[in-house]
């Protein structure tokens, strides 16, 4: 199986099915694309067949779209524990991942994902801050359920309890208010710290410290 990512400073979208092959030890390659570089789209012609990234590769199949190749993994190789157990809760987190894959434009354009940036503050927008202020009331929700739930169980610390696509689709969001100091109530950032030291986002971390492409349009 393979996966076709973008640079992984900049590639938000990519962040999200690497992370979650990697946190479940499941076996890929992976084939990076240097987002924006001459040859992209020769690059992508025989792989991406939107022209995107990321895209899975598994035998015959191609799978786009970084939701997508969630579910896909989910059905596929975790048989289906990527979400939560409970109906209710599964129908909450895949509001919250719809609601990150679709929303919040104005943090999109004004905190690109930089995972290697050296955190500073930057001047915000009212529309961006409203995506934020937006950001953290899920959050917020999330693990205020969570708490009540069994704060005593080291498993019941992500948004959804267990480690899900939930917390798959907003750790680029995690990244970036880190890159950005962003300031979040105390269980919002306790939660952050915790995404920020996962193994898997270390490695991904590191690996963007390690790319040489810088996109100047990306570095605010
Ligand atoms: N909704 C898509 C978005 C994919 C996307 O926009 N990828 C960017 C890189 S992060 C890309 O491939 N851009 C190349 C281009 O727009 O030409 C997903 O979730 O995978």
């Amino acid at each position: 199986m393979k996966l076709i990512i973008g640079n992984k400073n900049y590639s938000s979208w990519s962040l999200r099915p690497w992370i979650l092959l990697q946190h479940f030890n499941i076996p890929f390659d992976e084939h990076k694309i240097s987002l924006y570089a001459d040859n992209m789209h020769e690059e992508m012609a025989p792989l991406c067949p939107n022209y995107k990234v990321p895209v899975l590769i598994d035998d015959e199949l191609k799978v786009w779209d970084s939701l997508a190749i969630c579910e896909y993994i989910n059905e596929e190789y975790l048989n289906n524990t990527a979400w939560p157990k409970d109906s209710k809760q599964r129908a909450k987190a895949r509001s919250v991942c719809a609601e990150m894959h679709a929303d919040f434009p104005h943090l999109r354009t004004e905190l690109p994902m930089n995972c290697r940036r050296a955190p500073s503050t930057i001047t915000l927008s009212k529309d961006a801050e409203n995506d934020i202020k937006r950001i953290i009331e899920i959050w917020q929700q999330c693990l205020t359920t969570q708490a009540s739930n069994a704060s005593d169980n080291p498993d019941n610390q992500f948004l959804f309890g267990k480690f899900s696509i939930a917390d798959v689709m907003y750790m680029p969001v995690v990244s970036r208010f880190y890159s950005y100091k962003i300031g979040v109530p105390e269980n919002s950032q306790k939660y952050m710290d915790m995404i920020l030291n996962l193994p898997g986002y270390k490695l991904w971390k590191q690996a963007s410290i390690n790319e040489v492409e810088s996109l100047a349009f990306y570095e605010i």
